[in-house]
């Protein structure tokens, strides 16, 4: 993971360390540079608004700076590491966040097919009964085929109760009876959703519902770090309508340009990312030792 951002990162510093030894950190020096990281963070999939975002910071940070040799790794570093944690926010906080929630706290998952959804869904729901809560699953995808068995299939590992209609059935009401339940049993509502684009205006208007009637306290984008530039287009299609992001398969990604992307598209907290398909593969997300994986 980030393999290659750290690469892109190397290389503009021991480029500024060449640029330095020769003469100081004026526009003309600095710019081919930065527009060489700019170049390395698009190839990670950092999208081109963050990537040009970050390049700015930089510019200001650096620019008209004298950097003796031996130092201007250093230099450039801190002005990244600050760039960065200007740009990422981790402050989402769960537990806070349902001890100030409604009762019953009622948790959406929304995002695109493939996303995860699912997945985060019943990690959460693990998490949160490590914790001594009690929880129940909604199984509001009624859409996808076999996504009712996958839920309750997650429901009978964990032990935890799933409400579920039939398929095609109204998400809404799926929803509702889940919240009705949390609401007798004292539990925490999570309620999945199904996959949805633009394109599926039917879906959209449908899921708009679903938050309508049933308001949910949090609500989670999915988001794979695999779709990269694709983030824009998911942030763009829920703009509105979540708290903050979950950022899965980031075991299998190389450079964590989704982060960074869905993060300055959308101005909302990364509160997890997901590491493997494993229940317990869940992380809070910790913006710190993600930069640190960036630049050590
Ligand atoms: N490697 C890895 N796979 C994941 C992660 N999260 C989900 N998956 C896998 O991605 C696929 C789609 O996940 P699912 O939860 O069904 O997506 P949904 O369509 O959004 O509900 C499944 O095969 C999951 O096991 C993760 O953090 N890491
Ligand atoms: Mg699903």
């Amino acid at each position: 993971m980030l393999g290659k951002f750290k690469e892109s990162v190397k290389d503009f510093s021991e480029n500024v360390k060449s640029a330095v030894a020769e003469k100081e950190l004026d526009e003309d020096t600095l710019d081919p540079l930065l527009e060489e990281l700019r170049l390395k963070l698009l190839q990670n999939n950092v999208s081109l608004d963050a990537a040009e975002s970050i390049e700015s910071n930089l510019k200001q940070e650096l620019q008209g700076e004298k950097v003796k040799r031996g130092t201007a790794e250093e230099k450039v570093n801190e002005a990244v590491r600050q760039t960065l944690m200007d740009l990422l926010d981790d402050s989402f906080d769960l537990d806070q966040a349902l001890e100030k929630a409604e009762h019953p706290p009622t948790v959406f998952f929304i995002g695109f097919n493939g996303s995860g959804k699912t997945t985060s869904l019943s990690k959460v729901a693990d998490y949160l009964q490590q914790q001594g809560e009690d929880v129940v699953m909604g199984a509001g995808d009624t859409f996808r085929a076999a996504s009712i068995e996958q839920l309750e299939e997650h429901g009978d590992n964990l032990g935890v109760d799933v409400i579920s209609h039939e398929y095609e059935s109204d998400p809404a009401a799926v929803a509702y009876d889940t919240v009705e339940h949390a609401d007798k049993e004292d539990k925490i509502a999570l309620v999945d959703t199904a996959g949805r684009s633009h394109a599926d205006k039917n879906l959209m208007d449908e899921l708009q519902k679903m938050v309508r009637v049933n308001d949910p306290d949090i609500t989670f984008l999915v988001v794979d770090a695999l779709s990269g530039n694709d983030v824009l287009e998911q942030a763009e299609a829920y703009e509105g309508m979540f708290d903050a992001v979950i950022v899965t398969k980031m075991d299998v990604d190389e450079n964590g340009g989704a982060i960074i992307s869905i993060s300055e598209k959308s101005g909302k907290p990364v509160a997890f990312i997901g590491t493997g398909q494993g229940y317990k593969d869940l992380e809070n997300f910790d913006k710190e030792s993600f930069i640190d994986q960036i630049l050590d």
